[in-house]
């Protein structure tokens, strides 16, 4: 043995030997010099040009002496698969940052807002006995159209049944009154009340009560805070809406049941029947222990009642005879309301934004057809007429479209409804050079993140493509101006989820000549012509057709080398990334936005496939802008 300081010099000298047999000397190329800190403190994550080239060198060396750096553990359904490889996302509060890779420490993984929470929402299905396939399947369709208008106002729709209100303790105890023998109705709208109390309360709904109103509608608000101190329903909306905590819907059921008329039911056959009058059987047992909101506008209800006031044509199909023809009108009907809701909110109509427009006209075709169908007047029984709660709205007239029209940036409004195509930086380049590649060369003598700058170029003129890059990712994803836009990427071809982000159907037949006609003889809807393509832009150079069909070559070039798992191609996007870092970033953001929009949605649908008003029991295969069962008569 050494003696003891020979000990520890040994240890040193094999610490050292190590160290430079794992990592190698240190060369002055490793240690950034003064100018290089001074410019990464200025400009974060800006790598000078001068490395590009050799960008294959560059993949993270080790960093022995560099601080050390935990991932942030992966987050459950953060990733999502396409043509373009995977989508990763990060939910952090942090999302108002200039580039997620601050945070992510990864270049490929946008860092989105956390989820809203979306609260339940319920509502009660029961198919009558002996009812035919062909009616439950329609009714499922009615289902479906409440689900998805109140999954695109931000709840989470849920559909209970007999098998919900079987769990409620008592439930025995119910069925033991006989109340069926009695009135079915009166019956139903306590089973109604056994399932919602089995899910803990919350809202219960009638499947034909649908938000119609503006995503920050006072009514909407209150019930998406998830606080419901009393147990309410609305006045003028019958039993279209309750909501209360678990403990006051249990307290109401047992008050309910204890009421003296159920001590001898066929005593008080006649004064049971009259039970389900107005509110319904629940709301006239429980009294003043509900409570009426009054001043509520922003539900519509399509009670029995209404159809019968408001909307004759269509009730009167309601005969055992025509019930089908009747639930397919209704469908429609509601469908042309919440349409027409959507185009009252936006009074100022549609704007298509085209960055750079002289050379993207091959980006917007999707937006622009998606533009087009959601300003054409809604297929509908009964054109003029207004959703319940709003009878004062203004009806779509043909003669006088929503407002459509093309412009060249982003405007700082709530009043119009403004859809974009974000292209990838190489895709734009391809288009705005009209080449068909770039290289490290010719990147040189171009500007950076062209395609944000001429985006904020009203609101953020003169600002760091940071700032703008921020307010971009706001304009997208923050709660106040996600729902009066839409942000699609140039690079997906199809898109799906149009009818769950919008909550209605486009329309997706429109009538072959100016005029409003029928889609056959003997149908009782109104189709109504397909508005025009928007002007183009004042003082912007139309280009001819020859012109238009390199864009779109150029366009289908883009998309293989993004695609492409080549290295060279990977190096060139890459590259082309670097360099317009702020674009890639907006781009990155929106791509897994709606991605994660769009997984959000399956996995959900997913888990109630099995319930009524699926997709799947609804005869309705795909989730895209054309669920075409709508337009069916
Ligand atoms: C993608 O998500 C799934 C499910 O959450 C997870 O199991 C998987 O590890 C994720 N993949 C990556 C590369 O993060
Ligand atoms: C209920 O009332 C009917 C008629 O008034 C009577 O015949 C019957 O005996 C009563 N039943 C009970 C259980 O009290
Ligand atoms: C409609 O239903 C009622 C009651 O169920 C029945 O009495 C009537 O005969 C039915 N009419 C037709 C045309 O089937
Ligand atoms: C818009 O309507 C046309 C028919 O008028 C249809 O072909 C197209 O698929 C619709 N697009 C969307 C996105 O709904
Ligand atoms: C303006 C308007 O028509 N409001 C109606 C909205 O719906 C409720 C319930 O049906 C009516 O009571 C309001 O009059």
């Amino acid at each position: 043995m050494p003696p003891r300081r020979f000990q520890f010099l040994l240890a040193v000298l094999f610490l050292l030997t190590t160290t430079l047999f794992l990592f190698g000397p240190p060369t002055s190329a490793d240690l950034p010099s003064y100018d290089q800190v001074a410019d990464a403190v200025k400009h974060p994550k800006m790598p000078s040009l001068e490395n590009l080239p050799s960008l294959e060198d560059l993949p993270s060396p080790p960093r022995p002496f560099g601080p050390p750096v935990h991932k942030p553990p992966v987050q459950p359904d953060s990733n999502s698969t396409s043509s373009y490889g995977l989508i990763q996302w990060f939910r952090n509060y942090k999302w108002h940052i200039p580039f997620s890779s601050a945070v992510t420490f990864d270049e490929n993984t946008a860092v989105l807002p956390p989820l809203n929470e979306r609260p339940p929402i319920y509502t009660y299905y029961e198919a009558r006995d002996k009812q035919s396939k062909e009616v439950t399947e329609a009714e499922n369709r009615l289902v479906l159209a409440w689900r998805r208008a109140w999954w695109a106002q931000g709840f989470k729709p849920h559909v209970l049944s007999r098998d919900e209100a079987k769990q409620h303790p008592l439930y025995q105890m119910v069925q033991r009154l006989k109340l069926e023998k009695v009135d079915p109705e009166v019956e139903v709208e306590i089973m109604r009340w056994l399932a919602w109390g089995h899910m803990q309360g919350g809202i219960l709904a009638n499947w034909l009560a649908l938000p119609m109103a503006e995503y920050d509608n006072p009514m909407l608000g209150l019930l998406r805070r998830k606080q419901y101190p009393q147990l309410s329903r609305i006045d003028g909306l019958e039993n279209g809406i309750f909501f209360g905590e678990a403990g006051a819907v249990d307290a109401a059921i047992k008050k309910a049941i204890e009421n003296p008329l159920f001590t001898n039911v066929t005593q008080n056959h006649d004064k049971i029947v009259d039970l389900k009058k107005g509110a319904g059987a629940m709301a006239n047992l429980l009294g003043k222990d509900i409570k009426a909101e009054s001043k509520s506008n922003g539900i519509a209800y399509y009670s029995a009642a209404t159809l019968a006031n408001v909307y004759k044509s269509v009730a009167d199909k309601f005969t055992n005879t025509t019930q089908l023809e009747g639930l397919d009108l209704l469908a429609n009907l509601i469908n042309s309301h919440l349409h027409l809701t959507f185009q009252n909110i936006f009074s100022e109509g549609i704007a298509v934004i085209k960055p750079l427009p002289e050379h993207t006209t091959a980006l917007m075709y999707e937006v622009i057809d998606i533009a087009r169908n959601l300003t054409q007047c809604p297929t509908s029984p009964v054109p003029k007429s207004c959703p319940p709660n709003r009878s004062k709205c203004t009806p779509c007239n043909p003669a006088k479209p929503m407002k459509l029209e093309l412009h060249i940036a982003l405007k700082d409004t709530t009043k119009q409804y403004q859809i974009g195509t974000v292209p990838h930086p190489y895709t734009l380049g391809l288009l705005h050079y009209t080449r068909d590649t770039l290289d490290a060369n010719f990147l040189h003598s171009t500007g950076r993140d062209q395609w944000l700058a001429a985006l904020m170029a009203d609101i953020l003129k003169e600002h760091s493509s940071s700032d703008q890059v921020v307010r971009f990712k706001e304009v997208v994803a923050s709660p106040q101006s996600a729902p009066t836009s839409l942000w699609l990427t140039a690079e997906r071809i199809s898109q799906a989820d149009l009818d769950w982000i919008f909550g209605f159907n486009l329309p997706q037949i429109a009538s072959p000549n100016k005029d409003p006609s029928s889609p056959s003889e003997d149908s009782e809807l109104v189709i109504f012509p397909r508005p025009d393509e928007p002007a183009p832009i004042e003082g912007v150079q139309e280009q001819d057709a020859e012109f238009i069909k390199h864009e779109e070559e150029r366009l289908q070039k883009a998309r293989d080398a993004i695609k492409s798992t080549d290295k060279h191609w990977k190096e060139v996007i890459n590259m082309v990334e670097q360099w317009n870092q702020a674009d890639a970033e907006a781009w990155r953001f929106a791509r897994a936005f709606s991605a994660r929009r769009r997984q959000e949605r399956k996995k959900w649908e997913e888990e109630e496939k099995k319930f009524t008003g699926s997709e799947q029991k609804s005869g309705v295969h795909t989730g895209g802008g054309g669920g075409r069962w709508i337009d069916k008569f």
